[in-house]
């Protein structure tokens, strides 16, 4: 059967790719119901070909329109005040923000890491959706917990600028188009804390009082939620000039006594649902963002046993941070949630 769907924040960044991935996947659409702020409520997006209407987003849609599945991807303060309306409604709600992340009553989810989660959505009526430097990370962990088991995890992030949304998208090209004017020195600085063309930021996200960054410590305490294991993760989060892949270099320390063996632990990652490897450092083959963009799969390379301890492992992975790190997630939640918890 098919499912009377919501986007809400339709006319952003990431509510935009959700229509492409839903076409992609096949997500099973009878109603689709585009939703925004009143500013946006009108226009028209555009779903298998056809035109669709922008509706306003209001606390009595949900109910009206007959909604089924709602994804939220408006930011917090949207889903701090709808997300209750739609639950009320009886629509399941897959929130793209970190609102409800670590609620204990809602369910925090990586299909292909830990889809049983998804069962515990009645208990608030919502399953949230991770913060896209997680997601790409314990897709590669997982399969490598499950290996040698992990101790600790040491990550350095190269985040693209789609993190921010289409503001930081356009603000790293205007900065670049200044930058070739000759007058990168008056260009607007908005969506990060400095210039983002030619530079790199160690900053995302608020400063903790820890002395890590929020982006930093999400990536601590959502790796803990979703693998359901409190091994450590220390993060460096940093905002590198790339349009919409994030990258990351991790260092894994395996329980003491573990002996890694470089081609059992790219097996794995190989054989992981929606991992792939690319891994040939002398004909110049690794995972980029140039490779990531614009596909629905996390790339996994440069895996490399430490010189010194038999049970660390380095490698680097990349994903498209728009639809593996946010919309391909939620399209998959959805998908899962359908199999095993809808009345079909
Ligand atoms: C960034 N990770 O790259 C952030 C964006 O918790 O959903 C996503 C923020 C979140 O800027």
């Amino acid at each position: 059967r098919k499912f009377n769907v919501a986007v809400v924040g339709a006319t952003g960044a990431v509510g935009e790719e959700l229509f492409r991935v839903m076409e992609d996947l096949d997500f099973p659409v009878n109603k689709l119901v585009p939703l925004a702020s009143a500013r946006s409520a009108g226009s028209m997006i555009e779903f298998k070909n056809r035109e669709v209407k922008v509706l306003e987003l209001t606390s009595t849609v949900f109910e009206e329109q007959e909604i089924e599945i709602a994804f939220f991807c408006a930011g917090g303060n949207i889903s701090d005040e709808f997300a209750k309306y739609a639950v009320e409604a009886g629509t399941v709600v897959i929130d793209n923000t970190s609102h409800f992340r670590m609620d204990p009553k809602v369910p925090l989810v990586v299909p292909e890491v830990n889809p049983e989660d998804i069962r515990l959505w009645r208990e608030s009526g919502i399953i949230a959706n991770p913060n896209c430097s997680t997601i790409q990370m314990v897709q590669s962990l997982k399969p490598l917990d499950e290996l040698y088991g992990i101790k600790r995890v040491d990550v350095s992030t190269y985040q693209a600028v789609s993190g921010a949304g289409k503001a930081g998208m356009e603000e790293l090209v205007q900065q670049m188009q200044d930058f070739f004017a000759f007058k990168l020195d008056e260009s607007v600085i908005e969506a990060f804390a400095h210039q983002i063309a030619l530079n790199v930021i160690p900053q995302i996200d608020v400063a903790m009082e820890n002395g890590f960054t929020k982006e930093e410590m999400k990536m601590v305490n959502e790796t803990q939620k979703i693998m359901h294991k409190n091994f450590e993760v220390a993060a460096t989060c940093v905002r590198v000039p790339v349009l919409r892949s994030h990258s990351e270099s991790l260092t894994v320390t395996f329980n003491d006594g573990v002996n890694v063996d470089v081609d059992e632990v790219r097996n794995a990652l190989a054989n992981f649902e929606n991992v792939k490897v690319i891994d040939d450092l002398e004909n110049k083959k690794y995972p980029m963002p140039i490779i990531s963009t614009d596909t629905d799969y996390t790339y996994v390379g440069r895996i490399r046993k430490d010189v010194y301890s038999s049970n660390i492992v380095h490698y680097f992975n990349v994903a498209d941070q728009v639809r593996v790190g946010a919309a391909t997630n939620a399209v998959r939640i959805g998908l899962k949630w359908i199999e095993l918890e809808s009345d079909m």
